[in-house]
């Protein structure tokens, strides 16, 4: 009954509303309802083209100097440096395009709105005007696609045999990641996900004598200056290892081997030290500070100091918990990374100790 009864409000109320509108449209029946654009709209619709390219130069500056504290510092790697001066001329470019071209359009739009007495200058074609406004952008254009693909290969040129690279295992699984270092026969064991049992989570193969002595660890230290080979696998669904200070990322699909390589350049001793760290770090501690006093007063626990560290990211959507996916990444000398990889067990001394358990 209810239901019914609310439906007729309903239904009378728009009845009210539609009576209303045509009481309205009668009493406007002396106005200019013509559907053509007069002179006062042409005005008000000009300056509101103007007054929009404005508003959106001003906020793009506004943005600029406001959300500049996100921006990275210069690349932790190699290849970065490269990466870095491509994404930079590309903006740099479309900037300058974009500027000019639509603040032109609004200009344009304001300066040439519509008036009664204007009348349309017949304008067919000029051979001249079109070949400079295509020749201009074909050539910038395909010069930065060119530049594009010769810095694309030389970052994904991955050569196992170049140098000596270390060749480290990077396994996703929801939601947490593991590095494998192959052991003394500087040789990773093959792994299949059909071996997946008990602590053997990275699915090794048992069998294979490569694996004995690889070594699985929840940290990923990395010798600065030495190039790195990174194998990725996922155990579940896609992920993506993320590691925005070395300006790398790369998808992790389950049943396949994804790669990519960078060398280090930059230990986390000298982020850390570093003069952008050392004021972004102070920053973060100082509204850190003034949110744990917030917290002790609801009796909650205070925030610790926040100290910088790399991490492994994933950044693909796996799941609920994809957020929390990381890993920390400790860049150091080459010594103190053979000094840390000597104390991690290898996985045939994790088997005998669970076997001996
Ligand atoms: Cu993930």
């Amino acid at each position: 009954m209810t239901v019914f009864l609310t439906l007729v409000v309903i239904a009378l109320f728009g009845i009210t509303l539609w009576q209303m509108s045509k009481i309205l449209k009668l009493s406007q029946a002396k106005t200019d309802n013509s559907q053509v654009a007069n002179d006062k709209d042409n005005n008000l619709q000009g300056k509101l083209m103007l007054a929009f390219v404005i508003f959106l130069y001003l906020l793009t500056i506004y943005c600029f100097v406001q959300y500049d504290s996100y921006f990275l510092p210069e690349s932790a790697s190699e290849h970065g440096v490269d990466y870095d001066r491509l994404m930079l001329i590309s903006m740099v470019l479309i900037m300058i395009v974009q500027i000019l071209t639509q603040g032109l359009l609004h200009f344009f739009s304001y300066k040439y709105r519509g008036k009664k007495e204007n009348k349309a200058l017949f304008f067919a074609d000029n051979d001249k005007l079109e070949f400079i406004w295509t020749i201009i952008p074909v050539i910038v254009l395909a010069g930065l696609i060119i530049y594009g693909l010769f810095t694309w290969t030389d970052i994904m040129n991955i050569d196992e045999e170049d140098g000596d690279p270390l060749i480290v295992e990077l396994y996703a699984y929801q939601f947490d990641w593991r590095a494998r270092y192959s052991g003394e026969d500087n040789e990773l064991g093959k792994a299949n996900v059909r071996y997946i049992e008990g602590i053997n989570t990275l699915g090794l193969d048992v069998s294979d004598t490569y694996g004995k002595d690889d070594k699985i660890t929840n940290e990923l230290h990395l010798p600065v200056n030495r190039k790195v080979i990174f194998k990725m696998r996922s155990q579940d669904v896609l992920h993506s290892a993320y590691m925005p200070f070395f300006r790398a990322q790369m998808n992790v699909v389950p049943g396949m081997i994804t790669e990519f390589a960078y060398t280090p350049t930059v230990t986390s001793e000298e982020m850390r030290n570093s003069e952008f760290m050392v004021e972004k770090v102070a920053t973060i501690n100082k509204i850190r500070r003034e949110k744990s006093k917030k917290l002790v007063a609801a009796g909650d626990e205070a925030l610790e100091e926040y100290t910088f560290e790399y991490y492994l990211l994933c950044n693909k959507i796996c799941g609920v918990s994809h957020y929390n996916m990381q890993m920390k990444i400790i860049v150091e000398s080459e010594e103190d990374y053979k000094a840390w990889l000597k104390t991690q067990p290898t996985f045939g001394e994790q088997l005998s100790a669970q076997a001996s358990n």
